[in-house]
């Protein structure tokens, strides 16, 4: 075959990728192949693929695309899971001298797609299922606004993971840990497969998650049932819109910062480089404004629903429901101003760290009323200890230690003030 054919269809892609010299592979392969023939199997020999077909997979039902996320969540789950188990058991091994089970390259790998699995394809699916399946039920509306585009959205997070779980077989995943950092991962450093399966992942999930932000959103604002206003709306209804405006305000900086990343590999710019102008600084700057925002727009729907455990499980109303709206839209802005507490030893001078350090110190206080609010639920209410309840108090246990270990490291570290004040 013409050979300039094959690359432009292949790229770097040879029957090298095929990692055939790597037995802890090889065998993963052989598992999940016969784990995927006998599900194959079984599917058929049920009848079960029309079904499937037409009353899953394309379905445009919110509930039952909600599902179908939380199922995908779980999946992705038990490779992340079975990633730190490999991650802790080299761990174990590897000192005095020992290299452990796992080739370096191989354990960083693991490491990063760990990470990746963890946060996209886990925690985001777990959270968008139960948006999807929960929100329109509260709000009284039949589906979200745009039900073809639910199931859209769906199945490019689908995409997205399928890549993710490709790379294990077919080339490498990154090495380059989940945020994947420049000058890591240029061309340079990184001229294997491994980063360009990582940004395409997520830039595939990515449109995903921001269409299925714009969905919500236009579901909450506009299919409430009549007489509900904004603020007769449930908690989590609200958490959930708030999660929606972060998502669909950040995930285009994802985008953006992976396309440019992916400009410095393809086409050779230097947005990211260490000379000819670039500075990968910028990478860290633009991947937290993205990365911070991230962080709440899992937590706030967990704290929705803390909030909606509370109250029934308390037998009594939410305990200061516009002061928990008023924290969570606080929250929501704040989460924009604090992405460089990431990296306060970068050297950005006295005044940006504290500023940013003052800013993520201000979170505890929003972050503080909710805290307040679900004690006061639960103070002379009638109590039962089921498991749900358990679970929320031992959040609530683990969260002001958190919390409050979360304002002590706000304050930026002297040393970054020196190394700013000597260079
Ligand atoms: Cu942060």
């Amino acid at each position: 075959m013409n050979p300039d054919l094959v690359k432009m269809i292949f790229g770097r892609l040879n029957l090298e990728a095929l990692p055939l010299h790597e037995p802890i592979l090889v065998g993963t392969f052989a598992v999940v192949a016969t784990g995927g023939l006998a599900l194959f199997a079984i599917v058929t020999y049920f009848r079960l693929w029309s079904y499937l077909w037409r009353e899953w997979f394309t379905t445009v039902d919110h509930k039952r695309i909600g599902i179908m996320y939380m199922i995908l969540g779980i999946v992705m789950l038990l490779r992340g899971f079975a990633d730190a188990l490999m991650m802790r058991l080299q761990q174990a091994i590897a000192f005095n001298g020992s290299d452990g089970y796992l080739p370096a390259h191989h354990y960083d790998q693991v490491f990063t797609a760990h990470g990746v699995i963890m946060i996209f394809f886990v925690a985001m699916p777990l959270v968008t299922g139960l948006m999807n399946y929960v929100v329109p039920l509260q709000i009284g509306a039949r589906d979200v606004s745009f039900p073809f585009l639910n199931n859209f959205s769906f199945w490019m997070t689908v995409g997205g993971a399928v890549l993710v779980m490709m790379s294990l077989f077919v080339g490498e995943f990154a090495r380059t840990g989940w945020l994947a950092y420049p000058p890591l991962s240029n061309i340079g450093y990184s001229p294997d497969v491994g980063v360009d399966y990582y940004i395409w992942g997520l830039q595939v999930a990515g449109v995903g998650t921001t269409l299925s932000g714009i969905n919500l959103i236009c579901t909450i604002v506009k299919l409430r049932a009549p007489g509900m206003t904004m603020m007769k709306m449930p908690v989590f209804t609200w958490t959930s819109l708030c999660t929606n405006v972060l998502i669909v305000a950040s995930f285009p900086v994802l985008t953006a910062v992976l396309a440019l990343l992916s400009l410095d590999r393809y086409v050779g710019t230097n947005f990211f480089t260490n000379d000819f102008g670039g500075n990968p600084m910028m990478y860290v700057n633009l991947i937290w404004i993205w990365g911070h925002p991230e962080v709440y727009i899992l937590v706030l729907p967990a704290f929705g629903i803390f909030s909606e455990v509370t109250a029934t499980f308390s037998g009594k109303r939410l305990f200061g429901y516009t002061s928990m709206v008023y924290a969570t839209v606080v929250i929501t802005i704040l989460s924009y101003l604090v992405w460089l507490h990431h990296f306060f030893t970068m050297g950005s001078g006295a005044s940006v760290n504290s500023f940013f350090g003052i800013t993520t110190m201000i979170i505890s206080i929003p972050t503080g009323a909710k805290m307040f609010n679900w004690l006061f639920t639960m103070y002379r209410g009638r109590i039962r200890f089921e498991l749900p309840m358990m679970w929320t108090v031992a959040f609530m246990l683990t969260f002001v230690i958190g919390g409050m270990t979360g304002v002590l490291l706000a304050v930026p570290r002297p040393t970054s003030c020196c190394i700013t004040a000597c260079s």
